[in-house]
């Protein structure tokens, strides 16, 4: 019968203390300088009254907003090549620290990114170390139920699930692991919620976005992406148009920032500007004239003399009518709107 543990946190939490007490043997190096001990992520391996206890040591990660991205890779690495799967995931915390921060909740979100794997949740659980004997048992429930909570809050919003969570959390004082009956205690509480769980597969394990939580596409189609080209004699309009993509960039923390907008596809329209002539014929003026017609008057006298007289008589009305031949501009924009020029006499004729 095996099990594996996997430690995991920041750098002097006590990662490598914890599962040398749980192997109970000097299998990991432990320091209290500033700087992070373990370098690599290895395996170590003890057998405990039949039981094979397996322990993977990870480095720590000093700084959550700036980790160390080779060693998430060779930690992902080494889980994709780990073969026997893993049976807990600890997440280790110094219990000396009070409360329940951003960065642990951030540092919980990118182990799940990193494992990948639908049980994550129910392969959790929380070290705390440093919790030397005799520290008082109201501060111990305070934190458990204060870390529940939040733990499962957040797990919550960011999975957007439902989720029942267990988290059990184990308190030490690792270096003690042999004199310590609270750490014994303790250990051996761990001890059996190992053996208790079957194990995760990590074939699936995933590099971790440690910058980001969410990464989410957005896109905008047939925008237009420049400002639009006249020509030199302004009869053609050129458009740019593009389909745009960027990431809505969410931290751990919940800032939002955007990446620059990426042409995905771009296309232009060319439009032109027509120019027609409306042509007009139209009278203007209408001259009347009388029309005359001679006329003879005849006179006898005394049937000897004859005498005619002509005059002229207006017989009726002559008219003439002045023609223009004008024309204007019919201008049809761009855009498909039409405006006129002013009319222009082009020509004048009478008939
Ligand atoms: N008293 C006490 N000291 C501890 C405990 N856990 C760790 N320490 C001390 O804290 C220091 C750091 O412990 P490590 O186990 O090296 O911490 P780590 O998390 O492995 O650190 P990195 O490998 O750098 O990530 C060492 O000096 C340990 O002796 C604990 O439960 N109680
Ligand atoms: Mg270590």
């Amino acid at each position: 019968m095996q099990s594996t543990v996997i430690g995991i946190g920041e750098t002097g939490m006590g990662k490598s203390t914890f599962l040398n007490a749980f192997l109970r043997k000097n299998a990991f190096q432990a320091s209290n300088s500033p700087d992070s001990c373990t370098k690599i992520t290895s395996v170590d391996s003890n057998i405990i009254n039949g039981q094979t206890r397996k322990a993977i040591d990870t480095p720590g990660i000093k700084d959550t907003d700036n980790m160390d991205q080779e060693k998430v890779k060779q930690l992902v690495e080494f889980l994709l090549h780990y073969e026997d799967g893993i049976n807990v995931v600890a997440i280790v915390l110094n219990g000396q620290v009070d409360r329940y921060t951003k960065d642990t909740e951030k540092f919980i979100k990118i182990a799940h990114q990193m494992f990948n794997h639908p049980d994550f949740w129910e392969h959790l659980c929380i070290i705390f170390t440093k919790w030397f004997s005799g520290m008082n048992e109201d501060q111990k429930r305070m934190k458990q139920e204060e870390y529940k909570r939040r733990v499962i809050e957040s797990i919550k919003a960011y999975t957007e699930q439902d989720i029942n969570l267990d988290l059990p959390m184990f308190f030490v004082d690792s270096p003690n692991y042999e004199n310590d009956n609270q750490t014994k205690l303790e250990l051996d509480r761990f001890k059996d919620f190992v053996f208790s769980k079957n194990a995760m597969k990590t074939t699936q394990a995933e590099v971790p976005n440690v910058f980001y939580e969410k990464v989410i596409r957005e896109e905008r189609n047939n925008y237009r992406y420049k400002e639009n080209l006249i020509s030199e004699d302004g009869m053609k309009r050129t458009e740019y148009f593009a389909n745009q993509s960027r990431n809505k960039l969410i931290d751990y923390y919940g800032n939002i920032s955007y990446t620059n907008w990426k042409n995905e596809k771009e296309w232009e329209i060319v439009k032109t500007k027509t120019i027609e002539y409306d042509t007009q014929n139209c009278p203007v003026q209408i001259s009347k004239e009388p029309r005359y017609a001679q006329r003879e008057i005849k006179t006898d006298i005394l049937g000897i003399f004859h005498f005619s007289q002509t005059y002229n008589q207006v017989v009726g009305e002559s008219s003439n009518t002045t023609y223009e031949i004008r024309r204007r501009k019919k201008i049809t924009d761009f855009d498909g709107k039409i405006s006129y020029g002013d009319w222009e006499v082009i020509k004048t004729y009478s008939k």
